[in-house]
């Protein structure tokens, strides 16, 4: 038999047009699983693809004046390579439906339903969705139009096969309630039920009006509807028919990963042709959330799509993939904003993790003439150790849900525990005490290893940064596995190699409408060196942050300025937790006129950046006294 393979797929997407960072995510997201279990030590088989037929594509061609495989074959050409190849996405497969391998498994497919009397031949009448190639019934429609995508759709009345989905109805409803993990988030599994519920009709699954499909066997007038064909794709490439040792061991898939607004195909029709067909059915089904523009899904067919290509160009690989991977709450929707991609890497991989690279490296060079020390006993060793193994932890029980934002970030945790550990230690002035000469080296090696294990936790999501790391920590060694992010493997004596900062910080692009010099006749609306100087801006240290009961935004802190300590009831509660803030520096407004807020009196306020969704506190870039004044 051999062992078991995780086999995860991506929808196979339509090359009617070149992808977009929608088709990127759900791709991305995809490869990071893939990746991280691979580096478990799972084999695996990660598949992805086109779905070329249907009328869609057939009239894109006929408009492009070209065959619709010559049309085809240019843009997945372009999805393959660039696009993916930048993205280095690892998929094993990447199945085209327009391969011979695939017209074998769904003919002979078609042919066993039709053999055993789940599909026959009728007249349908109904409603078609052209832009999503779905038919519906009368009663589906809302207010006249698809009740997928709201848009209008065309009436027709033709030949077809249909496939008797009825008959599974009751199976299908069992099985989802018996399979809790099935369909994921629960959410959209509340949704099908509810589908199935109200009823199956069975599915027109041939069509007469155009020829750009499948055969259906034995009957030529007739192609495949796209979706029984594009479903299939899944059978395919884990060798139905073709390699009965790989199906044995890739069947049945452990993830279909697919956007919301698939699901229904992925949790109705395919199962139930599944069930048809006498196979076991997949692990789970996750529906995750849509990329916005603004507040629309972003999609070919509205147009308002952005090239991932540009933003590699723009921001570099690694951002991109951070971004994606991180940004939007898996399972929820999530805006796209070049603002917020700018911060996301400016804040968690330029500042956070760079910092701690070089800050390391740094200090490494300068204490230990660049060699990593040994760690010597010491009480407070296990201070990042125990923090390591809970991040690991976390992040195994995220990867396992599919959970890929929720692990990277319990990873940007870590960074920052990272860079408070330094803040704590003060390396720098136990290198002035020759008696704490011990305590000093563990400091050195505690970085240095949090850095590899980051190393290595990072591997799956990011394709460069981790083998920048290693290099500049002086490890040639690429990662083997995941176990290597273990607290306690470093190879004590090497040499760190300082180097170029990890993340360039991006410097904000001037918006695209600003005007390029100002308009000398009209007076801005500049302030005074003097209006300035009213501000009284000092460095504080945050010594504790409660939330307040009651007030959902509301933080109370209590900040030492210098001076004193004073309370400032801040509204950042849904950026921060308590946790995350004691400790940390802070820059506040000292002079501000005192507010009660929630009955608290408020003495004062932090500076923090914003977009919208994000916000980070401002903070000085080293530790500086506190009291000290900000100008
Ligand atoms: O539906 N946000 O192909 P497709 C997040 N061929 N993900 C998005 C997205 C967005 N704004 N836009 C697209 C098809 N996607 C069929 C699939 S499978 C047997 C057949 C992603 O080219 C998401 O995964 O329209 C979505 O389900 C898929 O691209 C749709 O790609």
């Amino acid at each position: 038999m051999g062992t078991p393979v995780w086999y995860i797929t991506t929808p196979i997407y339509y090359p009617s047009g070149d992808l977009h960072v929608g088709n990127a995510y759900t791709t991305v997201v995809a490869d990071a699983l893939a990746r991280y279990h691979r580096l478990q030590g799972q084999p695996v088989l990660f598949v992805t693809g086109t779905d070329e037929h249907g009328q869609k594509i057939a009239k894109s061609a006929e408009a492009a004046g070209v065959s619709p495989l010559q049309y085809v074959n240019e843009i997945v050409a372009r999805i393959q390579d660039p696009l993916w190849a930048r993205l280095h996405i690892s998929y094993d497969d990447f199945i085209r439906t327009t391969e011979p391998r695939h017209y074998r498994v769904v003919q002979s497919i078609f042919s066993q339903l039709r053999d055993q009397g789940d599909i026959y031949k009728g007249v349908y009448e109904g409603w078609y969705c052209l832009p999503d190639e779905s038919f519906w019934t009368e009663s589906k429609l809302v207010d006249g139009n698809c009740p997928d995508c709201g848009r209008p759709v065309e009436k027709v009345q033709q030949e077809s096969y249909f496939f008797r989905m009825n008959r599974y109805q009751d199976a299908m409803i069992e099985y989802i309630e018996s399979h809790p993990d099935f369909i994921q988030p629960v959410s959209r599994r509340n949704e099908m039920l509810a589908f199935l519920r109200a009823g199956l009709e069975d599915l027109s699954i041939s069509r007469t009006e155009f020829t750009w499909g499948i055969p259906v066997p034995g009957d030529p007038d007739h192609v495949v509807y796209v979706w029984f064909d594009a479903l299939t794709n899944y059978l395919t490439a884990a060798g139905y028919l073709s390699d009965p040792e790989l199906f044995a061991r890739t069947w049945p898939a452990d993830v279909h990963l697919v956007g919301k607004e698939i699901v229904r195909f992925h949790s109705i029709i395919w199962p139930i042709m599944l069930m048809a067909l006498g196979l076991p059915l997949p692990r789970k089904i996750f529906g995750h959330g849509w990329v916005l523009l603004g507040d629309t899904k972003m999609s070919k067919s509205r147009g308002n799509v952005v090239d991932p290509l540009a933003l590699i160009d723009r921001y570099g690989l690694d951002a991109v993939r951070y971004y994606l991977l991180k940004e939007v709450p898996f399972g929820a929707d999530g805006s796209y904003t070049e603002d917020a991609l700018i911060l996301r890497t400016n804040v968690d991989l330029a500042n956070d993790l760079g910092n701690l690279l070089s800050r390391s490296t740094a200090m490494i060079e300068r204490f230990n003439g660049g060699v990593v020390p040994p760690l010597h006993e010491a009480s407070d060793s296990h201070l990042l150790s125990n923090e390591v193994a809970r991040v690991y932890q976390v992040v195994e029980d995220a990867m396992n849900r599919l959970e890929v934002s929720a692990a990277l970030t319990a990873i940007a945790t870590l960074v920052r525990v990272a860079n408070k550990y330094i803040e704590d230690q003060q390396p720098w002035a136990l290198a002035r005490q020759p008696e704490q000469r011990e305590q000093l080296e563990n400091v050195l090696y505690n970085l240095a290893e949090v850095c590899r294990v980051l190393s290595v936790l990072l591997t799956p999501f990011l394709i460069d940064a981790p083998q920048a790391m290693r290099h500049q920590l002086g490890i040639d060694e690429p990662v083997q596995g995941y176990q290597e992010a273990v607290f306690g493997g470093f190879p004590v004596g090497t040499h760190v190699r300082r180097g170029d900062p990890l993340f360039p910080r991006i410097e904000s692009l001037a918006p695209a409408n600003a005007s390029a010099s100002p308009d000398a006749e009209a007076e801005p609306n500049f302030i005074t060196i003097e209006d300035f100087q009213k501000l009284d801006l000092r460095v504080g240290t945050v010594k504790r942050a409660e939330v307040v009961e009651g007030a959902d935004r509301l933080l109370k802190l209590t900040v030492f300025d210098g001076e004193r300590e004073r309370t400032i009831v801040s509204g950042i509660r849904q950026y921060y937790q308590p946790d995350d803030l004691e400790g940390q520096q802070v820059v506040l407004v000292a002079n501000l006129k005192p507010v009660m807020l929630r009955g608290i009196r408020s003495e004062g306020m932090l500076l923090a950046g914003s977009v919208s969704g994000t916000l980070s506190v401002v903070a000085p870039s080293t530790h500086l006294p506190e009291g000290a004044r900000v100008k």
